[in-house]
């Protein structure tokens, strides 16, 4: 690798993109010197993580050297995070998946054989074309994460299943958007719909934001702050977040719903509510207020382990700036079962500040739409089977929680086939036995991916994609306070035999029959035939990376601009008669969480800025920045134990299971009752040769979850661990 790390921090220091979009051609052979560099600038957008930047990579003689945000892309500002920054060393990972394999040996003990793409899709065809005439369409499954997923989605609905999971529902932002569907009509959005540039009081609960790096939104909240904003804190871990805040909330874990409930209670009984909004726009306060009088500071106090009067004191100040006040909604909310509960609460502690609508709160996003289709597509079969959601009455996608039961269980009916595209399910699920004893179900297992994870262990067959760089995939259509275009196009040519998902799926699709769903003959084709009716020109768009359509609409309430709820009511929720009525709490009510038992801790995660769940772990220059993950212990609880900071422990869990050795950061910023890991690390693939066995695996430790009554979310914060030394 040409780039030393000095080189790469220096690219990584956020720096405006001063680069233009145009290729540039420097002909030094034209001016009668010796060949120089041939650069060029080509417009793509990130996907090392899912905020999906725009950016722009430099090419020199075929190779990309640098990569940088597009000024004019609103994801990113001009700028790129570190992760972003180092999207080379996921191209030239010298560990990468580079050709399509199959397993001639047994699932979970493979014995690869390389093969051509005509004999692994060949394979494909036959096993899902035999699942199909023996269970029907509906049996095979995708999960999938990324952009190449449309295309996948794509083949699987034309194959007549309509069973597409996502990690991004059941263990992610699930229970946060149906909690606040279920009091506004609708969800908070992705990219949030959140004015943190302009708010006056933010609330984070939880959310991390900082090393939870959402590019803009890292630069709004920055802004916010530095206009000088007011900030609680709620997170039993002094977060990077808390290193800025007015108001550190050291939270007991699993009890930010007594909090929740006692601020709304505090607000209530004080009358600091914005009435005038609540009359106009929402429904059931007399309920609310019925359901929520005993949740005094007091009895909250004793809950969350917060004092009471720093909880009255909070609720006091953040009335005061209403309605410029954020509760910000967070993301990754499938924390302990009820998130879709605790997430309903924060909709209407955001509702009583007057915030939904409002500047400084949460805007609405640009009514301009824009949907791409490729003209003259024949309908898509109806699936025979219902998608697997479960019973869960607001499991409103599949779910993987759903979906892996079906294929353990056979109910309400069997899936016999996976198609895993950019997942890594042993470190996306809880519990790796569930996942294991699933995948042994099943007679076809489809691994899409760039690099030998541990879940390509258990493929059948493994279809190596290019990565981003190298590739066309479906124009993404951003919707925040305008409407906008980007392109992803490749800076260089697919390495080794990795091929782009677009061209697999077609691939695949022509040997399942399905050629009448796939009439164009190239990515080119493809594309151009979605963007000209919409008067969008390609070249214009590879140029410019971005286009965005100005929008004069008032993304605020206004006279004239009234908003709309899409709840039963048309008003927003405070209290849920549909909820009521399916047998839920119509108000939030608090559980007390079981508490950790002698000598264990309370296991909880998060992220790292310089990583992105697993799949940066491997990644040359993010791995030199961050090698492995450590255990935050409280200074005080090490001690006592005997444990130095920075000497190597091993974390067993209330089942029993061991965790990998990781590297004791002994520290004041977190509570003694639990432990803190980043999530992702602990690889158990021999194939990465930087990632292997580097720090532990908190979803191996996860052996435990609970699954959100509402929606089917795995709650994955419920384990409890001891610290042991290493032997
Ligand atoms: N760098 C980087 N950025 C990312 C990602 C990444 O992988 N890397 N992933 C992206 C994705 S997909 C998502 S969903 C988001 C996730 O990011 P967030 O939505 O911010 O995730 P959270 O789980 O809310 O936040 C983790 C924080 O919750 C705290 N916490 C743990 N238990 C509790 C509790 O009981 N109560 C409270 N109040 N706090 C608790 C932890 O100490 C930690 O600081 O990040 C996104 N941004
Ligand atoms: N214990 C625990 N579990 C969690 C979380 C947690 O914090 N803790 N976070 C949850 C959240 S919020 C989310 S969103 C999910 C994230 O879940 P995932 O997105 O599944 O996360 P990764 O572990 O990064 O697995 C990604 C896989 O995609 C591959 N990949 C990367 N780029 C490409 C590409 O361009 N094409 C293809 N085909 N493959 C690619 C990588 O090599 C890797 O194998 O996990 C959830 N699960
Ligand atoms: S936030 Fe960082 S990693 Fe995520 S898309 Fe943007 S630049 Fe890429
Ligand atoms: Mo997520």
């Amino acid at each position: 690798m040409s780039l030393t790390r000095r080189d790469f921090l220096k690219y990584s220091a956020v720096a405006a993109a001063g680069a233009s979009s145009v290729p540039i051609f420097k002909s030094a052979m034209a001016m009668g010197k010796k060949p120089e560099k041939v650069v060029s600038h080509v417009t793509t957008f990130c996907e090392m993580c899912f905020w999906n930047c725009g950016a722009i990579a430099k090419v020199e003689n075929g190779k990309v050297v640098k990569l940088e945000g597009n000024p004019a892309n609103a994801a990113s500002k001009g700028k790129l995070c570190a992760r972003g920054n180092a999207g080379m060393g996921s191209l030239y990972d010298p560990d990468r998946l580079k050709h399509p394999m199959l397993n001639t040996g047994k699932r979970g003990e493979p014995k690869w054989k390389k093969v051509s793409w005509d004999e692994a899709l060949g394979f494909t065809a036959e096993k899902l074309k035999s699942i199909k005439e023996k269970y029907g369409p509906e049996a095979v499954a995708l999960i999938s994460h990324g952009s190449g997923g449309s295309f996948w989605k794509y083949i699987l609905n034309a194959y007549g299943s309509p069973n597409y999971t996502a990690p991004s529902f059941a263990q992610c932002r699930g229970p946060r958007d149906i909690g606040y569907l279920l009091t506004f009509g609708d969800g908070p959005g992705s990219p949030e719909q959140i004015d943190l540039a302009n708010s006056k009081f933010i609330v984070l609960i939880g959310s991390h934001l900082g090393e939870n790096v959402h590019n803009s939104q890292v630069q709004e909240f920055v802004e916010g702050i530095a206009k000088g904003a007011k900030l609680v804190v709620v997170d039993p871990r002094f977060s990077t977040a808390a290193g800025k805040a007015t108001w550190w909330l050291p939270i007991k874990p699993g009890t930010d719903m007594a909090l929740l409930l006692s601020w709304i209670n505090i607000i209530l009984q004080e009358d600091l509510y914005d009435k005038e909004y609540i009359n106009k726009y929402a429904m059931g306060l007399k309920g609310l207020k019925e359901e929520v009088k005993n949740y005094t500071p007091e009895w909250a106090s004793k809950e969350t382990e917060i004092p009471a009067d720093l909880i009255v004191e909070t609720a006091r100040e953040m009335s005061r700036y209403k309605p410029r006040v954020l509760i910000h909604p967070g993301r990754h909310s499938s924390w302990y079962g009820d998130d879709t509960q605790r997430s309903r609460a924060m909709a209407i502690l955001s509702a009583l500040m007057g915030s939904w609508g409002r500047e400084g709160g949460y805007y609405f996003p640009t009514k301009a739409s824009l949907s791409l289709v490729y003209p003259g597509i024949p309908d898509m079969p109806e699936p025979q089977k219902h998608k697997l959601s479960g019973d869960w009455p607001y499991a409103i996608e599949a779910t993987t929680t759903a979906m892996r039961r079906a294929t353990i269980t056979g109910n309400p009916y069997p899936v016999k086939g996976w198609i895993a595209n950019g997942c890594n399910v042993m470190k996306t699920l809880p519990n790796q036995k569930e996942t294991i004893e699933a995948i042994k179900n099943l007679d076809l297992m489809v691994v899409v991916d760039i690099l030998p994870f541990e879940h390509t262990e258990w493929a059948d067959v493994i279809l190596p994609e290019c990565t981003y760089l190298e590739r066309y995939d479906d124009i993404k259509v951003s919707k925040g306070k305008t409407l906008s275009v980007t392109i992803r196009q490749p800076a260089v040519n697919p390495m080794y035999e990795s091929k782009p998902s677009w061209w697999i799926t077609r691939e695949l699709g022509i040997k399942l029959g399905l050629e009448a769903y796939y009439p164009w003959s190239d990515i080119e084709d493809y594309l151009k035939k979605q963007l000209e009716p919409k008067g969008i020109r390609l070249e214009t768009l590879k140029e410019k990376g971005t286009i965005s359509f100005p929008d004069t609409a008032n993304p605020f309430i206004a006279p004239g601009n009234e908003p709309v709820f899409n709840t039963d009511s048309k008003k927003i929720e405070l209290y849920s008669k549909a909820l009521k009525e399916k047998g839920f709490d119509p108000v939030p009510k608090y559980k007390r969480p079981e508490a950790p038992s002698n000598g264990y801790f309370r296991l909880i995660y998060g992220r790292s800025p310089l990583h992105t769940f697993s799949r940066t772990t491997n990644n040359q220059w993010l791995w030199e920045l961050y090698k492995e993950n450590e255990a935050w212990v409280s200074a005080k609880r090490a001690k006592a134990m005997g444990l130095k900071n920075g000497e190597y422990v091993v974390l067993v869990n209330q089942d029993g299971v061991k965790s990998n050795k990781i590297k004791l950061k002994a520290t004041e910023r977190i509570r003694e009752d639990c432990v803190f890991i980043v999530h992702g690390f602990g690889n158990n693939s021999k194939d990465l040769k930087k990632a292997y066995k580097k720090g532990a695996d908190d979803q191996g430790l996860i052996t435990r979850y609970a699954v959100d009554p509402l929606m089917g979310g795995t709650g994955m914060r419920v384990n409890f661990v001891k610290i042991v030394k290493e032997a």
